[in-house]
């Protein structure tokens, strides 16, 4: 099976996806997700300008091989626009590599492991009754499973909180990022309150989980998964920013409330100590930003063997191709944990058609050979890109701060 064409698509049906298309000698598409939030464009260029022209007359079942080529060839390793333009070769390839065989990808993973993937949504609410009733909208839409975000007083906008009935997207459509507020005293402050207000309206079976967003110190960051220990959360997210691996050993080393980090990084050697010091319980990283699946399942792999769990990225700016690859990938390991489930647009819709199904909070990529995944080109034509940018945080005196 012979590469002929590898086109990059740049479309934004609600927000901005960049795809990767390749077609073979025998009439097949396979599709790779592209997107990096924010940055879309540099990685349409790395695969537009250098990796698509060296794809052709390719043999698309060489997948490892594929991998090695762009990765050790580049000289330039690492990095997540590199690991996000060879993540969409490599789920391309997959994509195709399944179809050929007439299976569902997952069948070529070592087929299922389970029925479906436990899947979480998102809630957030500027104050506790808005809180309450969106984790309400979530569980009535068959979520099992919910990531609950707070306003904090004093800080007028934050992550993971919209106005009620609008859907977050952090992705603004402005011409510079817009910037936000952020107080880690006044967050540390309220916070615990808030899970403990959940905790005893929700009862204690509930999986509740919260993201950090990358905003605390080691101290701070261990000061508050001790805090949280009686509400009994499901996990504490990028606690800290992520590329300081050793800081997770002080967090650690003060409290057991289950630690996932990871949906920034991008190749195993982020999560060497990691993984190698048992310092999280679950892996964020999506295949999407780490390389597809190929480089995905070996870092699961290498968790595995510490009895760390998966627990894969899904926000809307990874695509229903990316998404898709994480549920072939997450139904097949053994050491899967959960998977973050962020609807897209309805107007995404439009543009991919995706077989995947969501039934009593658990997902399911669906049975059609390969990803399961159609780009419909002319639809694509229809939604030009829009630039947008991901929001700045700045500390009340004016300081940047990590958002
Ligand atoms: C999460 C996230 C995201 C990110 C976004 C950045 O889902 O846990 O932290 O929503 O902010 O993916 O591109
Ligand atoms: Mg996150």
């Amino acid at each position: 099976m012979i590469i002929e064409t590898a086109e990059v698509v740049v479309t934004s049906p609600g927000r901005t996806f960049v795809t990767l298309r390749i077609t073979t000698d025998e009439g097949l598409v396979g599709l790779g997700d592209a997107t990096l939030n924010g940055r879309e464009l540099a990685v349409a260029s790395y695969l537009g300008d250098h990796v698509a022209p060296l794809l052709i007359g390719r043999d698309a079942h060489a997948v490892e091989d594929t991998w090695q080529f762009l990765h050790r060839g580049a000289y330039w390793r690492r990095g997540p626009v590199t690991m996000t333009a060879i993540a969409a070769v490599d789920v391309a390839l997959w994509d195709l590599v399944a179809q050929r065989a007439g299976l569902p990808l997952y069948q070529l993973l070592g087929g299922a492991s389970r029925r479906g993937l436990l899947a979480y949504g998102h809630a957030g609410g500027r104050e506790l009754p808005e809180l309450s009733e969106a984790i309400h909208r979530r569980l009535a839409e068959g979520f099992r499973a919910i990531r609950v975000q707070s306003g904090v007083p004093g800080i007028a906008a934050l992550y993971g909180v919209t106005d009620p009935g609008t859907a977050y997207e952090p992705a603004r459509r402005t011409a510079r990022p817009v910037e936000e507020q952020w107080d880690s005293r006044a967050y540390l402050r309220h916070l615990p309150g808030v899970l403990e207000a959940v905790r005893h309206e929700f009862g204690p079976a509930l999986p509740l989980l919260h993201d950090v967003h990358h905003r605390l110190t080691p101290i701070e960051a261990a000061r508050f998964g001790r805090s949280l220990e009686p509400y009994d959360l499901f996990w504490l997210e990028d606690c800290t920013p992520a590329e300081n691996q050793e800081a997770l050993r002080l967090v650690r080393s003060h409290t057991v409330t289950p630690l996932a980090i990871g949906e920034v990084l991008n190749s195993v050697h982020d999560y060497r100590t990691l993984i190698g010091e048992q310092l999280v319980d679950f892996i964020r990283s999506s295949p999407t930003h780490t390389g597809g699946i190929t480089a995905l399942r070996r870092i699961l792999d290498l968790a595995a063997l510490h009895q760390i769990r998966s627990g894969m990225h899904g926000p809307t700016d990874v695509s229903p191709v990316g998404m898709a690859a994480a549920l072939h990938l997450g139904l097949a390991i053994h050491n899967f944990g959960i998977q973050e489930y962020m609807p897209h647009a309805a107007v995404t819709a439009d543009v991919f058609e995706t077989s995947f199904t969501f039934a009593e909070g658990l997902l399911h990529p669906g049975e059609r050979p390969g990803l399961g995944v159609r780009l419909d080109l002319a639809a694509a034509e229809k939604y030009p890109y829009q630039p947008a940018y991901l929001p700045v945080n700045r500390l009340p005196d004016g300081t940047v701060h990590d958002w």
